[in-house]
């Protein structure tokens, strides 16, 4: 039986990693941020299940890593713990850099000093390392150029792997990851912010949903889809960096506009910049405004992935569209 060993197990991927990595009888076990009440909601569910555990630790305390990978020796490591809003990352640009960038560091030294020959490790690399790009679609080889702290952090671990991978042979992986979203992303990023106002609006709980950049351009894919690739890039005889994305395009608008038609609200848009508005085109009432603080000191407004070259050597492809993620995401959060 197979360990891996994912940071972050708490968060999105972690807990779609880890139902995916137990399927094929791995033994997870999952790096937990220390809290007087932790946060575990997404892996409730697998908590006192057979191959599974978590283990305290934060991703900034370089001792805590250590003894646990001399410890459990694991075969592989997903470095999934990340501040992972890049809003955020403009108030926090320290802390964001200790967890995105350091701590990466942190797992490829102990790696490397404990001499764990056999342990590959996968990075959670992100589409946003490529900033306003100048050419579309996004691929391998694309230049970097962060726009944020976010960015900047995950941009030097980024070279930190592939560093360590050439200079010292790590089996060691950047999986460039666009947009994946799910019924348990986080409420604070923009898909999930919208299908949980769209219900409460649609029930009378709530009447404005206040945005940013409407206009922002995503590829947004599933996150069930990534994991899979996740775990493809770790089988490769030969570490390397891939991309996964849909190369499919939508505006946050457009995530508006899908995710009222699920509940049969008909939105139309008007105006344009901070006055822009969304209207129930059957009531005519207001319910889309766009609000300043929502907006960043700098954004990347258009992002599109190119994954051919997972397409050719993991024989990786996104099977969930975009049309099933916000079905997906809306029949959830109207069970609820
Ligand atoms: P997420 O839901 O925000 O999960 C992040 C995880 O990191 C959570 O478990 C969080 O713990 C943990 N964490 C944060 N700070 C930590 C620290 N100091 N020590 C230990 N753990 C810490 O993010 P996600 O969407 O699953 O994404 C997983 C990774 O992929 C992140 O690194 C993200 O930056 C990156 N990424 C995400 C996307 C995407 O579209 N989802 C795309 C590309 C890359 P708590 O739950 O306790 O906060
Ligand atoms: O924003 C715009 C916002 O916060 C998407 C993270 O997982 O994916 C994620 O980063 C777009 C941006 O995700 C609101 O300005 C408008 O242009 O959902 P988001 P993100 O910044 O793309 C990448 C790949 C990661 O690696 C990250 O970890 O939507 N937007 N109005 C808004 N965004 C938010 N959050 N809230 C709004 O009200």
């Amino acid at each position: 039986m197979k360990t891996a060993l994912i940071t972050g197990i708490t968060g999105q991927d972690g807990a779609y990693l880890s139902e995916f990595l137990l399927d094929k009888n791995y033994r997870v076990i999952g790096l937990q941020q220390p809290s007087a009440t932790p946060n575990t909601q997404n892996i409730d569910h697998l908590i006192g299940t057979d191959y599974f555990e978590t283990v305290v630790c934060d991703i900034t305390d370089s001792n805590a890593i250590f003894r646990i990978l001399k410890n459990i020796n694991p075969d592989e490591i997903y470095n999934l713990a990340g501040q992972s809003h890049v809003g955020l990352s403009f108030d926090l640009p320290d802390y964001t850099a200790q967890v995105n960038a350091i701590g990466t560091v942190r797992l490829l030294e102990a790696i490397r000093i404990l001499d764990l020959k056999n342990t590959r490790f996968y990075q959670a690399s992100t589409s946003e390392i490529f900033g306003n790009a100048d050419h579309s679609p996004q691929n391998e080889d694309t230049p970097l150029n962060p726009a944020s702290p976010y960015a900047a952090a995950k941009a030097y671990a980024h070279h930190m792997v592939k560093i360590y991978r050439e200079s010292y042979g790590l089996h060691a992986s950047c999986g460039i990851l666009f947009n994946h979203e799910s019924p348990i992303r986080g409420a604070e990023f923009v898909t999930r912010k919208i299908t949980k106002a769209v219900v409460k609006i649609h029930k009378g709980d709530q009447k404005n949903l206040a945005l940013g950049n409407l206009g922002a351009i995503r590829d947004w894919g599933h996150a069930r889809d990534y994991v899979r690739g996740m775990w493809m890039m770790l089988q490769q005889d030969i570490a390397d960096d891939y991309v996964l994305a849909t190369g499919e395009q939508h505006s946050v608008r457009d995530f508006v506009i899908q995710a009222f038609k699920h509940v049969d609200i008909n939105i139309i848009f008007e105006d344009d910049g901070l006055d822009e508005i969304g209207i129930n085109s059957k009531t005519g009432k207001k319910i889309v405004t766009v609000s300043p603080e929502f907006y960043r000191p700098n954004d990347v407004h258009s992002l599109c992935g190119d994954a051919t070259k997972a397409e050719n050597i993991l024989k990786w492809k996104p099977e969930i569209s975009f049309s099933e993620l916000i079905k997906d995401m809306m029949d959830a959060e109207i069970n609820a």
